[in-house]
Formats: structure tokens, C-alpha cells, sequence
């Protein structure tokens, strides 16, 4: 057992408290969240953690939606326009992951020291497993299924399940196997319903791209516009694999996060809100096809950066900073609460995991930020952490400092 303090806990529990002269007493868990003095009395002869002034204490973020198979690009890639992104994507595919794979250690230390503790990785290849099973942050690793060729269903799925049982073969308290179903464009639905069935069987958390341009709208309501050209190039008069309401569908019943939806209508998104998680990753939709999302009355909420595919940066600070700017129409602090809420709480939710709020019987995943000034107002907080925290003073997770 170990005892933390910071001049503030901010908590993220359901009053939203944020605390002054408090201190943590953890092990893996958090075990009591209580005044300072009164922890330190009782508890004179375990190790003390004490950080001075203006720090601050919160949960390790979680970053619900990156690839970093894909983190060697730069400017490979095409953007501004998604179809011309996929197609860049699948022209240099091969060199960036290869280039990629051995990066992925450096670039999991650098998220810890920016402050993420949790990542949900969805994983193209299986190439990024290894890696992240070795590093100490904790990942939900979405094994990637797509293919739109049903002749094809079988290999694929056999492809997808030896990746899969890889993952189910070492998983442990910091390494979670889940599901990616890649889009209602690239995957069919026989194999969305193979990998939907095998979630359920398996109680998996799922994760889907959904909505994210104007030719995937103009595509799955009406058959035509720039995928239809697109898709030309696989197969020989391709048609929509099913419309939008049909691909929400299938996910009924499941634990599933819905990445992008900046072309979904109010009603889709109020429906995927109800019994969904929501992914928004403002900066990949900004240079793919600079388009945002609503995110003002969307309740499970998660922000995430998407990968270096579709953005400059992987550290959360910088995507809440971005997002800060994107979002210019809604109140400051209404927004930096949001937004730093869908990095922790609403994430762990969204991951199923008990993290993301500092409160008694969570996970002991705890950051530490120092902005070495005092504050003026305690209400502002939430916005002077967005604005100027670039990294953590100090990273753990379950207890152990990394
Ligand atoms: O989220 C972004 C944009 N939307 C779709 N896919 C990806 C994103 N970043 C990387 N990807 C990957 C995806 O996982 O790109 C490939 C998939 O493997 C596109 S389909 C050939
Ligand atoms: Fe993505």
C-alpha cells in the first residue's frame, strides 16, 4: 500500500468533485480517497507520494481508438478527401506498416509519459500484439476483420480467428482481446455476423468505423458517388453491402463503440447514443475530410486520436487542445469538462473496464500534472489542464509507477 497526494484530485466521480488536501491510499486499487492529514496519521509507516502545489491528481487517460500500425506515416498520405485517403492508404500500406512495427515499442513509452494509461488498439495485422502485450500500459486490442468478398469469408475469418486466439491465449489484467468490425463498406455482413456471434459467445467489446465521409453516406443510402468508383477497381458492379440502418442493427445486443459518425443524422446518432459508446476523433476528421461532429448533447462520449494515418500527433493533450478549437461554438468550460470526461470516465465505460474515476475499489491508474501556477478560480480547472498540459509528471498504472 502506498499513499498519494496532490494540492488537487480531480475525481470524475458523480458529483464531479474535485478535491483540496486530499490524499489516495492505494495498492492496485484505490483504497480510500480521504483528507491528508487524516490518511498520513493512520497510516505513518507506508510510502508517501506527496507533490507540492499546483498539481494535480487524476485518472491516466485512455485513449479508446488508435492504430499504431500505422505510425510511420507522415506524408504519405492524401488528405482532405476520404476516398483519395483509402486509396493512399492502400497504396503504401504495406511500407508503413513495415516501417511501423518497429517503432511501436518507442511510441508506447512516449503515451505513457504523456499521460495515457489506456489504449484501445485496433489492430489491422496482428503485427502490433507483441509490443503491446510487452509494454505496462494497458490495452483493449480490437483484432481488425474486413472483406467484402463473399467468396472470400472463409480465409478471412480463419485469418482473423488465428490473430484472435492469440490474443485470447495471453490475455491478463493489462491485455484484453476485442473485435473490430472495419466498415459497412469494406466488410460483408456474413462476416460482420461471424464475428458479431463469436463477440457474444466470447462477451467481446466491439469496435466499428461508421459514417465518417460524404461518398460512404452518398454510398449506403443510395449506391452511388465516389465508392461506387472506388469499389470498382475489387469487384465488377459493386453494390451497397447494406444500408445504415441495417449495419447498426446487427450490432444489437452488443458492447460496441462507434467510431466517427460525422455524416450520421441527429436520429442515428441519438440511437447509437442510447445503446452504444460514440468514438469522436476530431483531428482525423478535420484532414480527412474536415467535418465535425455534434458532440454537445452526445452522452457516452469518447474522444480519441484515430491514428498517425489521420493525425499529427498520438498524445491526448493535443487532440483536447485540437478539439478545444474545433468545437468553437460550445462554452469553454462546458467543453473541456466534456472532453477530459470522454478520456476517462465515458473511455473506461466504453472499454468496460474499471477505471477512469478516482474513487474507491477502481483500478489504481493515476497521473500526475503540474502546472506550476497558482489558480485564480478552481471552476476553470478543467480548461487550464486542456490548455496546458502537454505530459504527465508522473504515470501509474495498477499501482505501479512506469
Ligand atoms: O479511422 C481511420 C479512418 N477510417 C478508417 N480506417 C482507418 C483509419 N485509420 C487507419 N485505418 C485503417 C483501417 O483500420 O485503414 C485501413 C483499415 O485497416 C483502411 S481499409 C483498407
Ligand atoms: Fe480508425
Amino acid at each position: 500500500m502506498k499513499i498519494i497526494s496532490c494540492e488537487y484530485l480531480v475525481t470524475f466521480d458523480e458529483e464531479l468533485r474535485v478535491l483540496n488536501g486530499y490524499a489516495i491510499l492505494y495498492d492496485k486499487k484505490i483504497l480510500r480517497i480521504e483528507k491528508k492529514e487524516k490518511l498520513l496519521k493512520e497510516f505513518s509507516d507506508i510510502e508517501v507520494k506527496e507533490y507540492g502545489k499546483n498539481t494535480i491528481l487524476l485518472p491516466g487517460l485512455i485513449n479508446t481508438h488508435i492504430h499504431l500500425e500505422y505510425i510511420s506515416n507522415k506524408n504519405k498520405l492524401n488528405y482532405g478527401e476520404f476516398i483519395g485517403w483509402l486509396s493512399s492508404v492502400i497504396k503504401h500500406r504495406d511500407e508503413l506498416v513495415k516501417s511501423s512495427i518497429e517503432k511501436i515499442d518507442e511510441v508506447l513509452k512516449s503515451l505513457l509519459r504523456f499521460g495515457t494509461t489506456t489504449i484501445g488498439e485496433i489492430s489491422s495485422f496482428g503485427e502490433d500484439i507483441d509490443a503491446c502485450k510487452k509494454s505496462p500500459i494497458n490495452v483493449v486490442l480490437f483484432n481488425e476483420i474486413l472483406g467484402s468478398n463473399p467468396s472470400a469469408v472463409d480465409i478471412l475469418y480463419q485469418d482473423f480467428l488465428q490473430r484472435y486466439y492469440k490474443c485470447l491465449s495471453i490475455k491478463d489484467e493489462r491485455f484484453i482481446p476485442a473485435i473490430s468490425i472495419h466498415s459497412p463498406y469494406s466488410t460483408h455482413p456474413i462476416l460482420a455476423k461471424k464475428v458479431i456471434s463469436l463477440a457474444k459467445e466470447q462477451n467481446s467489446i466491439i469496435s466499428t468505423h461508421l459514417l465518417e465521409s460524404k461518398a460512404e453516406r452518398e454510398w449506403l443510402d443510395s449506391g452511388c458517388g465516389g465508392f461506387k468508383e472506388f469499389l470498382q477497381n475489387f469487384t465488377p458492379n459493386p453494390k451497397p453491402l447494406c444500408s445504415v440502418d441495417e449495419y447498426i442493427e446487427l450490432f444489437n445486443n452488443t458492447h460496441t463503440l462507434f467510431t466517427h459518425l460525422t455524416y450520421a443524422t441527429k436520429n442515428e446518432i441519438q440511437k447509437i447514443d442510447k445503446n452504444f459508446f460514440i468514438t469522436s476523433c476530431p483531428v482525423s476528421n478535420r484532414l480527412l475530410e474536415n467535418k465535425k461532429l455534434d458532440i454537445k448533447d452526445i452522452k457516452n462520449l469518447t474522444i480519441a486520436t484515430d491514428g498517425l494515418s489521420s493525425n499529427i500527433s498520438l498524445n491526448l493533450w493535443d487532440e483536447l487542445r485540437s478539439a478545444i478549437f474545433i468545437h468553437e461554438s460550445l462554452d469553454l468550460d462546458f467543453l473541456a469538462k466534456k472532453l477530459l470526461l470522454a478520456v476517462t470516465k465515458n473511455a473506461a465505460n466504453a472499454l468496460k473496464l474499471k477505471k477512469g474515476v478516482l474513487k474507491e475499489g477502481y483500478d489504481a491508474d493515476m497521473i500526475v500534472v503540474d502546472l506550476s501556477q497558482d489558480f485564480e478560480d478552481i471552476n476553470h480547472i478543467y480548461r487550464w489542464l486542456i490548455l496546458h498540459t502537454k505530459e504527465a509528471k508522473k504515470t501509474i498504472i495498477l499501482g505501479e509507477e512506469v
